[in-house]
């Protein structure tokens, strides 16, 4: 992973009951898989301020409260810069998700996550997250997106 620039992102999810909100990537990378909200960060943003505007531009909802849950590395060959997604758990917020030109939202039963229609990092990392921990994780991916390699350490703090 060395000699790479990185690249910024968020991640954020919603869990109301057994339920979790996903969304299906209608456009842009990671389109046809689903996926929490979040997107790049800019230059004049703050990590936690991105997640937010993503959360509102994707789902129209308004954002409260967030607290980080981990952090995800992510290279490939095919990537010019390392993708470091930060991923946030939403504690409170307004309105319903509803569908955007980027995002069709879905609430999923905690056991039934589509992980085949998500990025295939995602059964690594999700069960983790689903239990409430905190953790730092790196994937490689080869060029058709498989995992070749990966790391997951459980932290106390982000
Ligand atoms: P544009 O298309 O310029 O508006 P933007 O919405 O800013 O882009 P985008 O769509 O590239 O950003 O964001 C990608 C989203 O996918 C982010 O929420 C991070 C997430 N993501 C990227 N790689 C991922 C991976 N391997 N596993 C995963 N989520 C990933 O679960």
């Amino acid at each position: 992973m060395k000699n790479k620039q990185i690249k910024l992102l968020t991640l954020c999810f919603i869990q109301k009951e057994n339920k979790i909100l996903l969304a299906m990537k209608k456009r842009g990378f990671g389109a046809g898989r689903y996926n929490g909200y979040g997107g790049k960060v800019e230059a004049n943003e703050n990590i936690k301020e991105a997640a937010k505007r993503e959360m509102l531009e994707e789902s129209t909802l308004k954002i409260k409260k967030l607290e980080k849950k981990a952090i995800l590395k992510f290279d490939s060959e095919k990537f010019e810069k390392i993708q470091e997604v930060h991923v946030f758990e939403i504690k409170e917020y307004e309105g319903e998700p509803k569908e955007t030109e980027e995002m069709k939202p879905k609430w999923f039963d905690i056991n039934k996550i589509p992980y085949k229609e998500m990025w295939p990092d995602d059964e690594y990392w999700l069960p983790k997250y689903l239990e409430g921990k905190k953790f730092k994780a790196s994937f490689k991916f080869d060029k058709n997106d498989k995992v070749i390699e990966h790391e997951i350490k459980e932290v106390k703090k982000l």
